[in-house]
């Protein structure tokens, strides 16, 4: 073993400095190497698309050592992992994010401009960006990753490696057409398939008692089908430390030994649609963002990826010879949404079936290792499960949970002696209609935390949600505002502010955002007002650029720049600020010009594809924009601009340009909204709703530097209660009569008339997002906006002031929170020996 040693590197140097070296020189030469050798191809005849697989792979090799490293630390050191298990992982585009965390963006310019090639731009245009998320929560949960990384907290993050996406979005005349994101098409440089560490899944069949050795009564699980999950990492790099945090993918496989029973019997055709069917486990991302579904294969893929993922966590114990009953000590289990909550009973199984715990000491581990985010209050985004379809697919799942539950009750029965509401109130099971379970009962209940995702939020699952499980467990219940990470967010997608901040404050506010607060000593300085105003202006010039394009729109950079991006749905209200455009466009066409800003309007965003109001939304807004566009009344005053296909790597162009942000949802629907933090620190002021984390925005930046407008959260249900009806608000203001008219008439849709009536009709119906009780506020604020633009200094100035107390968004201070008050974990700092 001695000269086997010698062969290997000594323990935390794994670098090998002549493959990864960090100068530009051996950056060239590891892409000449790749293209040579992984690629296939010289360095004479290679394409944008070969440069890009070549710096890839090169920068891949340099992460190497710190992630090898990292993940021997946390192996050989026996210390508390968060597993962070999400269905989604927005993570986006790789390469550049490794270059600024690796701190070797220029070294790869340079390379590059020896191929030739001038702009690192031309080349992280090619990347294919995962979509492997909807939103929100599965961007979130790709800060997340790069906070606990950065903070050298020792992670994984565990999901689904979706074959295919979120769809990409094309726009054909006006309307959202959806095709297939084929992302691994060519290749995706940033995975690390591990077969080796592949597990088994079982799903269906049925359960049979028995009696084991020491004469206990048992249950056993004999599942009809089966599926493995392969591991493919990406690994996640902290800004400038050593630590690289691993994102473990599972995708699904057809299990070899069925397909050799099937050869014997001959039944070559069942065999490989056993193989179909288990590889469609992995196939798709269901593209809803908070609407439940309910459907079977959805179900499949959670059970999927909680059970191979705490099956790895059980094997890292094993490997190290720890005893399963030390698992609370060293994993910590975040559930992101109820997605993956069959991970209670999931545990509870691996640890009473295949490690022969007792149910008391099973629950306390459980209980003691897993914790839970809601992301939602909307009702139709809660999950459901259908009895009948639970128990086909996981049967001994459904025993452990009528267990959990009948347990649970017993507690709730010698508190609340013979109050049977509340017992039908908290049980997992709802009998209301047919039986369901319900996900995030079994979370609440398995759960030692749970926590809302900004401070009303939070307020309401106690309040409304979960008010049974509040009174009966408070200290359950706590909060953890949502943040974003300043990396990707300023550093990466601003380089212009990013360069004007580290002249004034220096470069440290890249890891402690806190000191962007210096940046109020520069409030009346016009020399500073006017450079971060060029910083914004430089934005804008290339998003012009964008629009014209993807749109053939022409936009002025000089023009406000106001931006709804978000996915489209009736409670984010989209058509409400469509509305606002109408009411804008109706007043210049009546020659009441005097107080319009001239603005530029852009709207960015995908709607699910079966939810129709969301996709006449779209439609909605591109009927406006044609008319407005084309209306020379209307030059240089107003343009109406629909993005198509918003995903990460546009946001990254979007946030920098942005002078006004919507945040316009009905009070008490958005649980949080991350998009208004990115905006914020970039220096754009909000129009908002006191909903989600807006009240927080607007706390920290001051109420003078944000539109506030709209009904509260209370006045909403106050609304609500006394019957709310829209007709009494169109009644009282003319502007919105005028507006709604003009819609009817079909001046948005070549004279048809019945086009947008569906819209006309929930507005004037029930308007179940009260887009009637806010619209003339609503507008009242957007008169503010354009009274505060025209005074360019003080707006500047009130911009600046977003971006210098923005710093409480970031997702470094979220995540202390969660590591300090939920998952009492501490930073590992790993350590690289031979490197300089
Ligand atoms: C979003 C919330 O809508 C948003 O307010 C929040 O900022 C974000 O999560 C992160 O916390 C949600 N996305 C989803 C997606 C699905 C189901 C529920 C939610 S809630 C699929």
């Amino acid at each position: 073993s001695q000269s086997l040693d010698l062969r290997l590197p000594t323990p935390g140097c794994y670098a090998d400095p002549v493959r990864a070296g960090m100068d530009a020189d051996a950056v060239f030469d590891g892409m000449t190497e790749h293209l040579f050798f992984t690629l296939g191809k010289l360095a004479t005849s290679a394409s944008l698309r070969d440069l890009y697989m070549a710096l890839s792979f090169a920068v891949r090799d340099r992460l190497m050592s710190r992630y090898l490293t990292s993940q021997e630390t946390i192996r050989a050191r026996p210390q508390k992992t968060v597993a962070y298990l999400s269905a989604e992982f927005l993570i986006g585009p790789q390469l550049n994010n490794n270059l600024l965390n690796l701190g070797i963006k220029k070294e790869a310019e340079e390379a590059l401009k020896r191929f030739g090639i001038e702009s690192l731009n031309e080349i992280l245009e090619v990347e294919e960006e995962p979509g492997l998320g909807n939103g929100g929560l599965g961007r979130l949960a790709a800060c997340y990753m790069e906070s606990l990384a950065s903070l050298q907290v020792p992670a994984v993050g565990y999901g689904i490696r979706y074959e295919f996406g979120i769809f990409n979005q094309l726009i054909r005349d006006g309307w959202q057409v959806e095709v297939t994101d084929k992302w691994l098409k060519g290749g995706w440089p940033w995975e690390l398939p591990q077969p080796d560490e592949a597990c088994l899944v079982g799903f269906g069949g049925q359960t049979e008692s028995y009696t084991d050795d020491n004469g206990n009564y048992r249950s056993r699980w004999i599942p009809s089908e089966h599926a493995i999950g392969v591991p493919h990492d990406v690994p996640v790099l902290g800004y400038r430390v050593n630590s690289c945090d691993r994102l473990r993918l599972w995708r699904a496989d057809a299990t070899e030994s069925f397909d050799f029973y099937a050869f014997n019997i001959g039944d070559y055709y069942g065999a490989v649609e056993e193989k179909v069917a288990s590889e469609t486990l992995s196939k798709v991302l269901y593209p809803n963002d908070g609407t439940d579904e309910g459907r079977r294969l959805r179900l499949k893929q959670q059970h999927f990826f909680v059970s191979c993922s705490l099956q790895d966590m059980l094997r890292s114990l094993e490997k190290r010879s720890i005893a399963v009953e030390e698992f609370p000590n060293h994993w910590t289990v975040q559930l992101n949404d109820t997605h993956p909550a069959i991970a209670v009973a999931e545990l509870m199984r691996l640890l009473i079936d295949q490690h022969r715990l007792d149910w008391d000491k099973a629950w306390e581990i459980t209980n003691r290792s897993v914790a839970y985010t809601n992301h939602t209050l909307l009702p139709e985004a809660l999950e459901k499960w259908d009895l009948s379809l639970f128990k086909n697919l996981l049967p001994r799942h459904l025993e452990l949970i009528y267990e959990i539950n009948r347990r649970f009750l017993q507690q709730v029965r010698l508190k609340y002696p013979g109050n049977d509401l509340i017992l039908r109130k908290l049980s997992i099971i709802d009998e209301e209609g047919g039986k369901a379970i319900r996900m995030a009962h079994l979370a609440t209940i398995g759960a030692h935390h749970v926590n809302g995702v900004a401070a009303l939020h939070s307020d309401l699952i106690k309040r409304q949600l979960l008010p049974e499980f509040a009174q009966l467990w408070p200290e359950k219940f706590t909060n953890v505002t949502n943040g974003v990470t300043p990396r990707r967010w300023v550093a990466l997608a601003n380089p212009e502010l990013s360069k004007l901040l580290d002249k004034e404050i220096g470069p440290n506010w890249i890891t402690n955002m806190d000191l962007l607060l210096e940046l109020e000593k520069k409030e009346n300085d016009s020399n500073f007002l006017d450079l971060f105003a060029s910083a914004k202006l430089s934005g804008k010039r290339k998003l012009a650029g964008y629009i014209h394009r993807q749109t053939g729109v022409l936009v002025d950079p000089s023009s406000l720049f106001d931006v709804q991006v978000k996915r489209i749905h009736q409670y984010k209200r989209q058509h409400l600020n469509a509305l606002q455009v109408i009411a804008q466009y109706l007043r210049i066409k009546n020659g009441i010009t005097k107080n319009i800003a001239p603005r530029t309007v852009i709207f960015g965003g995908k709607a699910a594809p079966g939810y129709f109001m969301a996709k006449l939304m779209i439609r909605f807004i591109n009927g406006i924009a044609d008319v407005v566009n084309a209306d020379p009344d209307m030059d240089g005053l107003l343009r109406v601009v629909f993005l198509p296909d918003y995903n990460v790597k546009l946001g990254e162009q979007v946030y920098p340009a942005t002078d006004l942000s919507e945040q316009i949802s009905t009070a008490g629907k958005e649980a949080s909204g991350t998009g208004n933090m990115k905006f914020a620190m970039n220096g754009a002021l909000t129009i908002g709703t006191l909903d989600g984390a807006n009240v927080e925005i607007r706390d920290r930046v001051g109420a003078e530097n944000f539109f506030l407008f709209g009904k509260t959260e209370s006045e909403i249900m106050e609304l609500r209660d006394q019957g709310y009806s829209p007709n009494s608000f169109i009644a009282e203001s003319n502007e919105l009569q005028e507006t709604l008219k003009l819609i009817e008439v079909g001046h948005f849709s070549n004279g048809d008339s019945e086009l947008f009536r569906p819209i006309i009709n929930i507005l004037t119906g029930n308007d179940p997002f009260f887009v009637m009780a806010d619209f003339d506020d609503y507008l009242r604020a957007q008169d503010e906006v354009s009274k505060a633009w025209k005074k360019s200094k003080k707006w500047n100035r009130m911009a600046l002031l977003n971006t210098a107390r923005s710093g409480f968004f970031s997702s470094d201070r979220s995540i202390r929170e969660y590591c300090q008050s939920i998952w009492k974990v501490k930073p590992l700092p790993v350590e690289i020996s031979c490197e300089k």
